[in-house]
């Protein structure tokens, strides 16, 4: 039986091969995507302790993201449910001076699998950016991911540029990612927060129907399940 352990420990060494080989064998073991990638993220969450503690720098981090992502690259087609049929549309990207990009892709997948075309702005996006896409792909949401403090406000000028646009009333924005919590989401006025990918599929899909004026939100998503999470969801205007 695999030992998932030896792909947390891969991941934080930046072992990418391991990585890839400990996922290939895992998922012949039929091991659900989601338990696999748990391990993964705990490994960047030592990572990122080690870090502060200055136990490693900035190049240590970035193969250990390497090996992450070739590893969560086996996931992707599990991740995204087989009969794919997008009836929703998001803009995401990483914040305006944030590379941070793999919770941001997390996301994109879990929302692929729950029926969201996804287009992909990658990291460091301007609000210029963002609201050109708006424009042209006409998304139900913007997802906005931030992993510094020092520019997850930078998430507030997006928003205020979707509030102040006049040709993009029904455009929803919700915004994640391990700074961000759920008072600074609704300080800076955004319709939706998860704290994680899973979570952010019920709050994406929570926020688009509310805002189709699905407001019976038992057909698309448990609302109990919302609540209990204290995630945020969009109340439909007038
Ligand atoms: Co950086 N980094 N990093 N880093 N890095 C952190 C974030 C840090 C916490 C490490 C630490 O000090 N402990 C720290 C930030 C401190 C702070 O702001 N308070 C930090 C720092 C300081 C930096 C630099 C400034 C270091 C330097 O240069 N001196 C620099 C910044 C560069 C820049 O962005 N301008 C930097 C660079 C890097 C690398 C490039 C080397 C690399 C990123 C590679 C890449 O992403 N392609 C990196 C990494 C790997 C990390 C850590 C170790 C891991 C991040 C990660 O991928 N986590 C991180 C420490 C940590 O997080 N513990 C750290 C796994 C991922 C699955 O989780 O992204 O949180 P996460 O996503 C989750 C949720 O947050 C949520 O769902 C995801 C899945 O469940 N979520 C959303 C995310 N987005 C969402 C959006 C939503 C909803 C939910 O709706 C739209």
């Amino acid at each position: 039986m695999v030992d998932l352990k030896r792909l947390q420990t891969a991941v934080e060494v930046g072992d990418r091969d391991t990585a890839v080989a400990v996922t290939e064998e895992a998922l012949a073991e039929s091991i659900p995507p989601l338990d696999i990638l748990e391990w993964m993220t705990d490994a960047m969450g030592v990572v990122g302790d080690r870090f502060s503690r200055q136990e490693l720098y900035v190049p240590e981090m970035l193969i250990s993201a390497r090996a992450m992502k070739a590893a969560v690259a086996l996931l992707e087609p599990l991740l995204i449910a087989s009969g794919y049929k997008p009836d929703k549309k998001a803009v995401m990207g990483t914040i305006k001076g944030d590379l941070h990009d793999i919770g941001k892709n997390l996301v994109g997948m879990m929302l692929k699998g729950a029926n969201f075309e996804i287009v992909d702005l990658g990291t460091n996006t301007s609000v210029e950016e963002f609201m050109a896409a708006a424009r042209e792909h006409k998304p139900d949401i913007i997802g906005i991911s931030a992993l510094l403090t020092t520019t997850m406000g930078n998430m507030k000028h997006v928003i205020n540029a979707v509030r102040e646009a006049d040709d993009l009333p029904n455009l929803r924005v919700i915004v994640g990612g391990a700074p961000v919590t759920h008072e600074f989401a609704v300080s800076i006025g955004a319709d939706g927060w998860a704290p994680d990918a899973s979570s952010a599929v019920v709050v994406a899909t929570a926020v688009v129907e509310t805002a189709r004026g699905n407001t019976d939100l038992q057909g698309f998503i448990d609302p109990d399940k919302v609540a209990a999470a204290g995630l945020q969801i969009a109340v439909p205007a007038g």
